[in-house]
Parts: C-alpha cells; sequence; structure tokens
C-alpha cells in the first residue's frame, strides 16, 4: 500500500446545525487535516503517483492545493515551488514558507498563478502539480466518501451532501466516492460565493464559462472556469447536483457562526457551505421540493488556512462595512 499523508477526520455530529435543520447534521472535519484541508488527500495521492523521483513540484494554488503540495513535498523529501496570485492573503504566504516552499506571487488571480505555474514546470523539469483538475486528484478526494460510509456504518447512508466548488476537484472526488460507496443518487449540493461562481455560470449556461474577474473575498474558490469532469457531472441524469450561492456576507457569517457553536475557524471557502445550513438556503431547497433528506446532511468541512484572528477582522470590516 502507498504511503498516506492524510489522516482519517472526525465525523462529527452538529447538534446545533441539526437543530436548525430539524435533520441530523453530520460534519466531516476536514479543517483538521495535516496543511488544513481535504486538498491532501488528492494531492498526497497524485505525488505518490508523480512526484516520488521528481527534481521538484510545482503547484498553482489560492493557497490550500499549495498547502498540500509543500507538505507532501517535504514528506517527499522533494523542493516544492507554489505559485499563488496576489490575492492571497500573506498570511498563507508564510505558512507556505514556514512549510519550507519557495513562494512565487504572479498575477491577481489563481489562472494568472496557473500559467506560471506551467511554463516553469516546462522550463525546469518540474512536476506539475494541479490544484484541481486531475483523475488522481479526484481518486484521491474520493477517499473522502469511504471514510464517511465506514463511520457511518452499514446501512446508513447521507440523505445529501452539502461542499464547497472552487475549481470542481473536491466536487469530482465526491461523485467518484459517491459511485464507489453506490451512492450515486444521493443529492450534492455545491456551493459557491456570488463572484466565484464558475460552476454555477457553467450549469446556467449549458457550457463551460471563463468568468472575467474574481470578485469574492472566497479566493480559495476563485478559478475562473471550472473543471470540464465538474461540468459534465451537472449534466449527468444520474446523478442531483444542484449548484447554488450564497452572499460574501453570508460565507463570513457562517464563518462566525460556525467558529461560535463548534469551536472551529475556516476560510471564507469552507464558510461557502456551511452558509447554505446557516442562511436557510437547505431549508428553502427542502420547502421547495427541491432537496429531500431521506438521511443526515453530511457537510464536507474543507476547512482552509487562509484564516486567522486578524484576517477574519479584516474580512468583518471589509464585508461589513
Ligand atoms: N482551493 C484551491 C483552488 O483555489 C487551492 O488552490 O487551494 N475549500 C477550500 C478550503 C479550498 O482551498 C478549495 C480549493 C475548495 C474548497 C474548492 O475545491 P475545488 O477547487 O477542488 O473545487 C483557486
Amino acid at each position: 500500500m502507498e504511503n498516506r499523508f492524510h489522516v482519517n477526520t472526525p465525523l462529527l455530529e452538529s447538534s446545533s446545525m441539526s437543530k436548525r435543520l430539524g435533520t441530523a447534521v453530520y460534519l466531516k472535519m476536514e479543517n483538521s487535516q495535516p496543511s488544513g484541508s481535504f486538498k491532501i488527500r488528492g494531492i498526497g495521492h497524485l505525488c505518490q503517483q508523480l512526484a516520488r523521483q521528481s527534481r521538484g513540484v510545482v503547484c498553482s494554488s489560492g493557497g490550500n492545493a499549495g498547502m498540500a503540495a509543500a507538505y507532501v513535498a517535504r514528506k517527499l523529501g522533494v523542493p516544492a515551488t507554489i505559485v499563488v496570485p496576489s490575492s492571497s492573503p500573506p498570511l498563507v504566504v508564510q505558512k507556505l514558507q514556514d512549510e519550507g516552499a519557495t513562494v512565487k506571487i504572479i498575477g491577481k488571480v489563481w489562472d494568472d498563478a496557473n500559467a506560471e505555474a506551467l511554463s516553469l514546470a516546462e522550463a525546469e523539469g518540474l512536476t506539475y502539480v494541479p490544484p484541481f483538475d486531475h483523475p488522481l486528484l479526484w481518486q484521491g478526494h474520493a477517499s473522502v466518501m469511504s471514510e464517511v460510509a465506514a463511520s457511518l456504518g452499514p446501512g446508513v447512508k447521507p440523505g445529501a451532501v452539502l461542499l464547497s466548488v472552487g475549481g470542481g476537484g473536491l466536487l469530482c472526488g465526491v461523485v467518484q466516492g459517491l459511485k464507489d460507496a453506490g451512492w450515486m443518487n444521493v443529492p450534492i449540493v455545491a456551493m459557491e460565493t456570488v463572484g466565484a461562481d464558475c460552476f454555477n455560470a457553467a450549469v446556467k449556461a449549458g457550457r463551460l464559462v471563463t468568468l472575467d474577474d474574481i470578485t469574492s473575498e472566497a479566493k480559495c474558490l476563485g478559478a475562473k472556469t471550472v473543471c470540464r469532469r465538474a461540468f459534465e457531472y451537472s449534466r449527468c441524469s444520474e446523478l442531483d447536483i444542484i449548484s447554488e450561492l450564497v452572499t460574501d456576507q453570508q460565507a463570513l457569517h457562517a464563518v462566525q457562526t460556525f467558529l461560535d457553536e463548534e469551536r472551529v475557524l475556516v476560510e471564507m471557502a469552507c464558510g461557502a457551505a456551511l452558509a447554505a445550513v446557516y442562511s436557510g438556503l437547505i431549508r428553502r431547497l427542502q420547502d421547495e421540493g427541491r432537496l429531500t433528506l431521506s438521511g443526515p446532511l453530511l457537510v464536507i468541512v474543507c476547512g482552509g488556512s487562509s484564516i486567522n484572528m486578524e484576517q477574519l477582522a479584516n474580512l468583518k470590516h471589509k464585508l461589513q462595512a
């Protein structure tokens, strides 16, 4: 068996969320992964396959994919270069450096940083680590669902899965995990923020859409184009993927409520998913008959390192002004 870098994360019942929804809510605590998010699952798996003998890895990232790549590279004894856009907060740059990575700040949004990472890989013979668009990432991310299946035990399946979408890697991994578990008919509620909504835009347009800009503060959801596989899944008749948006204010409010009620600090990218519960969106989908929960709601608490008390205060200042 390959070495793995991720840990089995806790599956916790949230009594406050359950009370709000009138249905059991389970939290898959991916915030407690080494490197701070679910990204380590896919990136760990990909690097095991592609980077063992590498001269070095280069990863473009809003932050968390980079954190995972830097962590895995250190464990493999391989140098890591992480390319982030200028929108990534300084605290992430610092954390990446603390993890031993070389950090380059290129462009305004992730797409700019990614172009640089691709040309660095080419020019310097480095292994390119994509943050969301690769079958090995999805295969690695799928382990989140096999763990959930093991934790829930035989005969129990989630009523729905609630998650965030950036470039769509987590979504693709969860779909694969649902397939593996024989849970294809479990609906997925796929959340983005307004201004980082490339999946929602593609679903609405019926084709891949490239956003002009990322205007949301949820920078780790800020890919301008969702990966093709995620878009294809949205059109697959065997799957039920509900794409919804919240505002940055709702995502921030969710981050704060989650901190107060669950005592856990997550970044805006994760707040987008949590906001579906706190803002009443899940309730509304139920009322409208678009979502029926025949089992517990599973929330993927994707986590994220782009947050601390100071960053939280900055966000409050920016968004609540
Ligand atoms: N973040 C990517 C892409 O950014 C990155 O480079 O870190 N939740 C958190 C905490 C994340 O960091 C991300 C992705 C997501 C959710 C969404 O996952 P995805 O991209 O697989 O849909 C531009």
